[in-house]
């Protein structure tokens, strides 16, 4: 039976219910669908084509690209100049921000992680893309585009998890919805409407490998969580699929907490634009929080498209101790 006549609706149905005013948005999130299954698609078909080998070229993170993160980001490319709306691209796999017109108001920016995880490929394991929404709302230029690209701005955000389905999730701040792919429709269908967080953390994702280089904040809760109840501790369990959009869903469903936290050097390791701040939105909206251990990541200053950033979100509870515990140290 299909699933619509099982009572799952599919993604148009459900977006011109949800961006019923606003059909240039609508139209931008079905584009955005439609590249994720072709990225779906693209993964599905690689192991044949010899394509999972190290490109030899780096990113501006000083990433080795993989070959699919950069057929992945021009299948962003060509889906999204299809639209006479998207004034510019950021990917995390080109160094500068990516012109596809004059931009006017009205517009839209798209930030993308075409393929988050991508170290994951070779083995088969779960990888992902990210990408959130702005629009420009002058036409006069130059723009201070950094200023444009704050996570507060973001009209909508939204990830796709290539998993044993491929999955979607999107949000326009006030809602968040997960969908499931249906390959003999070729179509999405909504499997979660309104999506909420559970409130406590029994689950952690965290690089314990990295433990010597915890700030003291996140070495203590860490103690804590996995501490045994019987000894006074949250007997939390721990998660890591070194796939940022394969842990935050997981915690989307079933609670817990996320933590790449900024090291005792200064160092991080995740990117605000087009990781941290577009899953930060979608967690706002799930009744979730997203800091940087001190700041919401939604209100910290974009000073560079690349800049990196601590991240601990999910479970209220979870991230505003962390928080606490921050202000104390
Ligand atoms: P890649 O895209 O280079 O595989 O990095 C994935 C990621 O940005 C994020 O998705 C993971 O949570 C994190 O890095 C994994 O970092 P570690 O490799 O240090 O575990």
């Amino acid at each position: 039976m299909s699933p619509d006549a099982r009572g799952f609706k599919p993604l148009s149905t459900v977006l011109s219910r949800r961006c019923g005013s606003d059909p240039a948005l609508q139209q931008l999130l079905e584009i955005l669908a439609d590249t994720c299954i072709n990225v779906a698609e693209r993964l599905q078909s690689s192991a044949f084509r010899r394509n999972t080998t190290i490109a030899g070229s780096q990113n501006s993170n000083g990433d080795l690209q993989k070959p699919l993160d950069l057929e992945a980001d021009a299948i962003f490319e060509t889906h999204l100049a299809l639209l006479p709306n998207v004034a510019a691209l950021v990917s995390e796999e080109r160094d500068d921000v990516h012109w596809l017109k004059e931009p006017s108001a009205g517009d839209f920016i798209v930030c993308f992680d075409p393929l988050d995880g991508s170290s994951n490929i070779d083995v088969g394991m779960v990888v992902g893309s990210i990408f959130s929404v702005f629009r420009l709302e002058e036409d006069h230029q130059p723009y201070d585009l950094l200023s444009v690209l704050s996570g507060q701005n973001q009209i909508a955000a939204g990830y796709a998890l290539y998993g044993p389905v491929t999955e979607l999730v999107l949000g326009m701040g006030d809602w968040i919805d997960g969908y499931c792919y249906d390959p003999a429709s070729g179509t999405f269908y909504r499997t979660h409407p309104d999506m909420t967080i559970a409130t406590d953390a029994k689950e952690v994702a965290i690089n314990a490998a990295r433990e010597a280089l915890w700030p003291s904040p996140i070495a203590q809760f860490i103690r804590d969580c996995f501490t045994p109840k019987l000894s006074g501790g949250r007997g939390a369990n721990m998660r890591w699929t070194a796939s940022m959009v394969a842990d935050v869903h997981r915690i989307l469903l079933r609670g817990g907490v996320f933590i790449y936290p900024e090291d005792r050097e200064q160092n991080a390791r995740l990117r605000l634009v087009y990781e941290a701040n577009p899953i930060a939105f979608l967690m706002r909206s799930a009744g979730a929080r997203a800091t940087n251990g001190r700041d919401d990541i939604l209100s910290l200053p974009v000073n560079d498209l690349h800049q990196k950033v601590g991240v601990v979100l999910g479970a209220c509870d979870a991230v505003t101790y962390i928080q606490t515990q921050y202000e104390k140290a």
